[in-house]
């Protein structure tokens, strides 16, 4: 996977006869304290959303129904990844510009965040995107 992307799976009570739960913990599940929870619905099947990276936000998303092709960029790859199993979660941490497309009709989106929101973590424009990514990643490889 790319650079501060990772997929794990997530455990939980399975029963063919009672259906599946999923509990999600910070610490034990969640890699960071979890300070804010959000949702996306509703989606046309024709929007797509995202088109921006974070600078310090950490987050895992869980497509908790339906589908959602994301399409995950740093400087030098890029990688689509398909979110439609409810006990599937993606992190992305910062840096890594974030697309989302094709929602299947339904689909509910759960994102767990370590930050409340903040408009000036966004990068929304890719050139600059790139050009701050190369210097995170670059000083990210310097201290190794
Ligand atoms: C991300 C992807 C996966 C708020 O007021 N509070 C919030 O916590 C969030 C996340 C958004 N908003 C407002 C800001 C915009 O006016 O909701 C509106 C839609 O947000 P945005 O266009 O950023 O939505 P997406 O789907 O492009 O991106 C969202 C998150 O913003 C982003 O952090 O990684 O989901």
């Amino acid at each position: 996977m790319l650079k501060n992307t990772y997929l794990f799976k997530l455990s939980g009570s399975h029963d063919l006869e009672y259906g599946d739960l999923i509990p999600i913990e910070e610490s034990d599940t969640i890699p960071f304290v979890i300070r804010r929870v959000y949702y996306i619905y509703n989606v046309p099947s024709a929007s797509s959303r995202g088109y921006h990276s974070h600078r310090n936000l950490n987050q895992v998303l869980i497509c908790v129904h339906g589908s959602v092709r994301m399409v995950l960029k740093t400087p030098d790859k890029t990688e689509e990844v398909i979110l439609n199993d409810p006990s599937q979660a993606l992190y992305i941490g910062p840096m890594v510009w974030r697309e989302m497309h094709d929602f299947s009709l339904g689909t509910v989106l759960l994102v767990l965040a370590d930050h409340h929101y903040d408009k000036s973590d966004y990068i929304r424009n890719f050139d600059q995107y790139i050009s701050e990514a190369r210097k995170y990643f670059a000083g990210e490889a310097d201290s190794k």
